[in-house]
């Protein structure tokens, strides 16, 4: 067995030097935060990579989330997926509003567009669809549902930095569309988030809620929070997307050595990526089939874990099925949702992982 601990992903982290280097100024100026150069400077160089008309940043994802439907002043029910990271349920429930739990479609693990409608009642406000693993939602699908009932749509986009389809960025979809920059994700600022939005007015509105509801020195408009990206998180985030698509490059062979090793085996399901879409590669998710393996989702779990390799069951258990709220929920109303968590394992994906590990990995896996 090797000693070396492989986990679900490593943070990636720029030189120290350039670090360093990008840091100098902030000792300075002794501008530590609320919105300083180093934040303005990273939000410029954010609107222009990810292509989009807007964006806010904010200290992780969650606050952004949260915070951004509190900016939409939505009353009532949300219609989101239950096969997610706890954040998206607790940003709905914390700002006051019901999650309504949609089933997730077999191939993407994304909301399924089919069975939305069923789930909209005269209270449902919003839709808040996750494009879990990087995998977007059928965007068209949701928008139309959304225009015929009025409804807002905010994207869980965490784990969509840099996806397009047919050239169109994952932040330009829908109301408003938030992203994770937490040390685990392809993209990071240590922690960080954004929303991205076209309409300007939403952007009032986060920039004051993001700072305690504080519109002028004098002036305090909403009940805000305290949520800004500080000075050297955002020079973190300027220094890792100065080499953002030598990480996406290094990711991709990571995930083309587990498709050459684990494509077309009978009882193991890969994501496939649509030909319209650039994919970020920010997860390897794998479902095992034990009835054709004959080996469950936790046997292979142990047997990696054995060889000190620890794989990640997200998203499991579902959302419903949580302590605090599987009073209210039953993950058995999204029977999709439910048999993909109790068969998923995320494999170990980060840019500098070794291919002979992912050798190894794999014959692992195969001989279990
Ligand atoms: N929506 C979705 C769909 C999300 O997935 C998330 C976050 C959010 C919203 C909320 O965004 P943030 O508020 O977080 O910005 C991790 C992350 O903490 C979390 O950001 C992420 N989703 C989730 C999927 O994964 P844990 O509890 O699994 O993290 P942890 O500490 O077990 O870390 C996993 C592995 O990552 C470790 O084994 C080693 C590696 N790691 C971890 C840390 C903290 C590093 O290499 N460096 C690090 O600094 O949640």
């Amino acid at each position: 067995m090797s000693n070396n601990k492989i986990y679900v992903t490593r943070s990636s982290m720029p030189d120290m030097s350039e670090y360093v280097e990008e840091i100098a100024s902030i000792f300075q100026s002794h501008l530590l935060t609320n919105m300083g150069p180093k934040h303005d400077e990273l939000a410029s160089n954010l609107t222009d990579y990810l292509e989009v008309e807007h964006i806010s940043l904010f200290s992780n994802g969650h606050m952004a989330l949260e915070l951004c439907l509190q900016a939409l002043s939505l009353q009532g029910e949300v219609i989101t997926t239950p096969f997610t990271f706890a954040s998206t349920t607790h940003a709905i429930v914390r700002s006051g509003l019901t999650p309504v739990f949609c089933d997730i479609d077999p191939d993407t693990y994304t909301i399924d567009v089919n069975k939305i409608e069923a789930l909209i009642t005269d209270k449902t406000c919003a839709i808040v669809p996750v494009h879990v693993y990087g995998n977007l939602c059928d965007t068209e699908a949701i928008d139309k549902i959304a225009k015929k009932y009025n409804l807002k749509v905010i994207y869980d986009a965490a784990h969509a930095f840099g996806v397009k389809r047919n050239g169109v960025g994952a932040g330009s979809f829908g109301d408003a569309s938030m992203f994770s920059f937490h040390a685990t994700k392809v993209f990071n600022t240590v922690e960080g988030g954004a929303v991205c939005y076209s309409n300007p007015a939403i952007g009032d509105k986060l920039h004051c809620l993001r700072n305690f509801g504080i519109l002028d020195q004098e002036t305090v408009s909403d009940v805000g929070a305290n949520a800004k990206m500080n000075e050297f998180q955002a020079a973190m985030g300027l220094c890792n997307l100065r080499h953002i698509e030598e990480e996406i490059a290094k990711r991709k062979a990571v995930c083309d050595r587990y498709r050459k090793h684990l494509e077309n085996k009978e009882g193991i399901k890969l994501c496939t990526i649509p030909s319209d879409v650039t994919h970020n590669y920010a997860y390897f998710p794998v479902v095992f089939d034990e009835t054709k393996l004959g080996k469950t989702r936790n046997d292979i779990f142990t047997s990696l874990a054995k060889e000190n390799i620890f794989a990640r069951k997200y998203f499991y258990p579902l959302v419903q099925d949580y302590d605090c709220y599987k009073d209210r929920y039953s993950s058995d109303s999204t029977p999709t949702a439910k048999y993909i968590a109790n068969r998923v394992l995320t494999l170990p994906l980060y840019a500098d992982l070794p291919l002979e590990e992912v050798d190894r990995i794999c014959r692992i896996i195969l001989q279990a």
